[in-house]
C-alpha cells in the first residue's frame, strides 16, 4: 500500500488498523471469510476504471476485448463449478441477485413465499422491512420450536396462496436445506423454486451439502461467504429452469442489466473468476469438509459446557446460541472486547426484538480458512463460556428508552474487565499461529 501511505495517511492508518483487527481477532460471523491474496489483488486492479454495460460480445462501450475474456471465464467457471447451463456473474451483491429474480419471473403484486426473518430467513425473501414485500405480496413461512423448517405449514401456505415464487435459503438456519422437499411442493403448484445458497455455496461446492441444482429453477448466492471470494453475487439457471422457461437465462440477464444495474464491476468480476478457480481445486473440498467438522466440534463443546443451542447443534457452518431474552447484544459486546467477533441474532420464537435479540450467531468459515481445527474450536468454546460468565450479572433494562445509555455503560465496564483483557491477549497469541494473511 505504498501509494495510499504516501498520499492519504488517514485512510492508510485506518486500513492498517482494520487489517490488524482481522489478524489479531477471531472472526466468527458466519457470513464472513478471508479472501485469498490473489482475490484481493484482482480487486485492486485498474479493471475498476472500465465501463462494460451489457454482456460479453454485446456491450454498449468499446474497449472490451479483455473484459469480455474475464467475464466469460467467470461465467464458464461458475457453470462448471455448479454443473448448470447458465450463469450471470454481474450482480453487485446477493440482494441485487435476488431482486433480479423477482424482476425476471414475477409481475409487481404477484404472491411470493419465503422464510421469515425472525425465523432465520433473508430480508429479500419478503420480510416486511424489505422493498420485496412492498412490490410483491409476501407470505412468510416459519420454523418449528426445534428450529427446523415447518413443512406442514410450508405446504399448507403454498397450496392456499399459490405463490409464483418460493424461496429456499436463509441467513440464520443451522440445518441442511431439503431442496427435494421444497421442489415437490413448488412443482405441485407450478411455482418457481429459487434456492438462495448464499450461506452454504461453499459447502455445496465441497459436496458436504446436497446441491439444489436438480431441484431448483434458479439459484442465487453471494460470492464472499463460504465460497470465499470477493463481495459479489451470482445467479444460476438450471436445466430444470430452462425446461420450465427456455427464455429464463435471457430474462435474468435483462433483469440485471438494464432493469436493475448499470455497468458491472469488472474488478469484482475478475476477483470472482479467481475465487471460482480456487473453488474448482480439490483443496476446496477439504476446506468445505473442515468447516463442518469445526462447526460441529464448536457446537458440541459449547453444549457440553452448558450453552443452549438453537436446534441443539448444527449441520452446516453456523450455530445460534440462545442467550436468554434480549441478552444477545450483551454477549456480542463482551466478546468484541475479548477479540472474538460474532453477531447478535434473533432466535426462533424470538421474544425480544431484532435490535436487542435473544441470540448470537457464530460460525467457522473464517477460522477454518486460517487452518484452525478441533483443538482451537474447543479453546474458542471455552473462551465464549468464560465471557458468558463475566456478563451473567448484567441485564438489559426492560424500559427501551434506557437501553442505549445502559449499553454505553456496559461497554465501559467490559473494557475494564480483567478476564476479557486476559482472553483478548490469549486470542492474539493463538491468532499469531494461524495468520489470516502471511
Ligand atoms: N448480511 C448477510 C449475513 O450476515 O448473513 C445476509 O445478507
Amino acid at each position: 500500500m505504498k501509494n495510499i501511505k504516501k498520499q492519504d495517511k488517514q485512510i492508510y492508518q485506518v486500513i492498517q488498523n482494520e487489517v490488524q483487527r482481522q489478524q489479531e481477532g477471531i472472526e466468527l460471523i458466519p457470513s464472513e471469510n478471508i479472501a485469498s491474496p490473489a482475490v484481493i489483488e484482482a480487486l485492486g486492479t485498474p479493471l475498476t476504471n472500465k465501463y462494460s454495460e451489457g454482456y460479453p460480445g454485446a456491450r454498449y462501450y468499446g474497449g472490451q476485448e479483455y473484459i469480455d475474456v474475464i467475464e466469460t471465464l467467470a461465467i464458464e467457471r461458475a457453470k462448471k463449478l455448479f454443473g448448470v447451463p447458465y450463469s450471470n456473474v454481474q450482480p453487485y451483491s446477493g440482494s441485487l441477485a435476488n431482486l433480479a429474480v423477482y424482476v425476471a419471473i414475477c409481475e409487481p403484486g404477484d404472491t411470493i413465499m419465503g422464510q421469515g426473518l425472525l425465523d432465520g430467513g433473508h430480508l429479500t425473501h419478503g420480510w416486511k422491512a424489505s422493498a420485496t414485500s412492498m412490490f410483491y405480496n409476501a407470505i412468510q413461512y416459519h420454523v418449528k420450536e426445534n428450529g427446523r423448517l415447518d413443512f406442514e405449514e410450508i405446504e399448507a401456505l403454498a397450496k392456499k396462496h399459490k405463490p409464483r415464487l418460493i424461496w429456499v435459503g436463509a441467513t440464520a438456519y443451522v440445518r441442511e436445506f431439503p431442496f427435494q422437499k421444497f421442489a415437490k411442493i413448488a412443482d405441485e403448484i407450478g411455482a418457481y423454486l429459487v434456492a438462495d445458497i448464499a450461506h452454504v455455496a461453499g459447502l455445496i461446492v465441497a459436496g458436504v451439502h446436497k446441491s439444489p441444482v436438480p431441484y431448483a429453477h434458479i439459484i442465487t448466492m453471494t460470492t464472499h461467504k463460504t465460497l470465499r471470494g470477493p463481495r459479489g453475487g451470482m445467479i444460476l439457471v438450471t436445466e430444470k429452469g430452462l425446461k420450465k422457461d427456455p427464455e429464463l437465462g435471457k430474462k435474468i440477464n435483462r433483469a440485471i442489466f438494464p432493469n436493475l444495474q448499470g455497468g458491472p464491476h469488472d474488478h469484482q468480476t475478475a476477483a470472482i473468476a479467481v475465487a471460482l478457480g480456487e473453488a474448482l481445486k480439490p483443496s476446496f473440498k477439504t476446506y468445505g469438509k473442515q468447516i463442518i467438522i469445526n462447526a460441529k466440534t464448536l457446537a458440541e463443546e459449547l453444549m457440553n459446557k452448558g450453552a443452549k443451542l438453537v436446534s441443539k447443534g448444527t449441520d452446516n457452518h453456523m450455530m445460534l446460541i440462545d442467550c436468554g431474552i434480549g441478552r444477545g447484544v450483551l454477549l456480542e459486546i463482551a466478546l468484541d472486547m475479548a477479540g472474538i467477533t460474532l453477531n447478535k441474532n434473533t432466535i426462533p420464537r424470538e421474544q425480544a426484538s431484532p435490535f436487542y435479540p435473544s441470540g448470537v450467531r457464530l460460525g467457522t468459515p473464517s477460522v477454518t480458512t486460517r487452518g484452525m481445527k478441533a483443538p482451537q474450536m474447543r479453546q474458542i468454546a471455552r473462551w465464549i463460556m468464560q465471557v458468558m460468565k463475566e456478563i451473567e450479572k448484567h441485564e438489559l433494562p426492560e424500559n427501551k428508552t434506557e437501553r442505549s445509555k445502559y449499553l454505553q455503560e456496559f461497554k465501559t465496564i467490559m473494557k475494564k474487565n480483567k478476564e476479557l483483557t486476559r482472553i483478548k491477549q490469549e486470542v492474539k497469541t493463538l491468532c499469531k499461529k494461524f495468520p489470516a494473511y502471511k
